[in-house]
């Protein structure tokens, strides 16, 4: 059966719940009229490589499973966009260097063009971008909201100036800043209270030490689509903290009361409603999925590929399984070691005999956390993590 034409919901179910992987292909049968057409790429994304991306909405793209690659770094085309607003004007990136943002909590606060920033300091990171919700449609629930698998993630390569040279360059920071509180340049409709809209983070102080403002990614100026002309990167840190087209940057003593702060992206137990005393989704845990075979592969001598990565701390080792999560080898990371922000390949050769094969992996980070089996589920379906549900089934003929 063509997987493309099976409804997304359909797909998920057959690669999230791998057991259950053959029994659906075999037994669902839809008929072409009700298939889903693949979404065209919206306007503002419309350079990236079509065939590497599911579009959920104009607004969410992920990245297919098998696009992944062996090399370690996602390339722009291919890398998944979340926008919880639709991305500003293609306009505010036809002068990069003249882009200003407000920087105030310093001693001498004001604002700086690009321009500007450029002559403070350089830096390059290589670091995952993962949304908060990336494994949500893995969760039982049915949390609401995008339901990606694998695809919300990247690897990608950032360069700009160090933020912590940014705040020695304006006289140190001011008195009691706790929070490093970013506001993105979107234009907001007028007739709705800002703060129930607006992206604005706020992250503990202690991520100033590896923050950039970055104005290039892979080597290229950032695109608009993923926040150029000028982006708040902080590694080690989800998606969402990471702030697009960055026009205001303020070290504060408390956090942010927008909404996306103050009750979204906080953890809680399923019918709970979001709020402040929760754990926002800030530092990632470690986490890895197989991106080779997935589907079906010849019997004999085979490489399980995959990526792997600690989140906020390096990634240690990677155990692959083939028979269901009963016995695990120690698989091979591959490559250069781009940080401990970076995902790194994984390989394992395996030779598989002819049937269904269900492959997973499991990561342990350098301080000993490994990915637990089951993921505890919460309300909006973040931080999945959990090995068994990102487990493939795969058909050796
Ligand atoms: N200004 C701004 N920054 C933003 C967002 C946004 O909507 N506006 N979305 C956030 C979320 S939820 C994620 S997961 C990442 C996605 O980054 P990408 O689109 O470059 O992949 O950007 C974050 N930064
Ligand atoms: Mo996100």
């Amino acid at each position: 059966m063509n997987q493309l034409q099976l409804p997304r919901r359909h797909f998920l179910i057959a690669a999230g719940s791998a057991g259950m992987a053959t029994a659906l292909s075999d037994t669902l049968n839809i008929p072409s009229a009700f298939a889903q057409e693949p979404k065209p790429l919206p306007p503002y994304a419309a350079w990236k490589n079509a065939d590497a991306m599911i579009v959920h909405s104009n607004n969410t793209l992920e990245t297919k499973r098998e696009f992944f690659g062996t090399s370690g770094i996602t390339p722009e085309d291919e890398l998944y966009i979340r926008n919880n607003v639709p991305a500003p004007d293609e306009s505010i990136i036809a002068d990069r260097d003249a882009w200003e943002v407000e920087i105030e909590g310093v001693r001498n606060p004001g604002k700086k063009t690009l321009a500007d920033l450029k002559k403070l300091g350089l830096e390059t990171t290589a670091m995952v971008l993962q949304c908060s919700g990336n494994g949500r449609g893995f969760h039982k629930h049915k949390a609401s909201g995008t339901p990606w698998t694998v695809g919300a993630a990247g690897n990608v390569i950032w360069s700009g100036v160090p933020l912590r040279e940014v705040v020695k360059a304006m006289g140190g920071l001011a008195d009691g800043r706790n929070f490093i509180t970013g506001t993105g340049g979107e234009e907001l409709p007028k007739n709705i209270d800002p703060k129930t809209i607006m992206v604005e983070r706020s992250v503990p102080i202690s991520a100033l030490d590896d923050a950039l403002l970055a104005w290039e990614v892979n080597g290229k100026p950032i695109s608009l689509a993923h926040g150029g002309p000028l982006r708040l990167v902080f590694p080690g840190y989800y998606g969402v903290n990471n702030v697009k087209y960055i026009k205001k940057l303020a070290f504060t003593e408390k956090e942010s009361d927008a909404t996306i702060q103050r009750t979204g992206y906080r953890v809680r137990p399923p019918g709970q409603k979001g709020s402040p005393d929760q754990p926002s989704m800030w530092e990632m845990t470690v986490k890895s999925w197989v991106t080779h075979p997935l589907k079906e592969t010849d019997q004999g001598p085979v490489l399980i590929y995959g990526v792997a990565f600690g989140g906020n701390r390096s990634v240690k080792s990677v155990a692959v399984s083939t028979d269901d999560g009963n016995t695990w080898q120690e698989a091979r990371l591959v490559g250069p070691d781009l940080g401990k922000y970076a995902w790194r390949t994984f390989v394992l050769a395996a030779d598989l005999k002819p049937g269904t094969h269900i492959i997973a992996s499991r990561a342990t980070d350098v301080a000993g956390n490994t990915q637990p089996e089951e993921f505890a589920e919460n309300e909006r379906g973040y931080g999945h993590n959990g090995w068994r549900a990102h487990a493939v089934a795969v058909t050796v003929v």
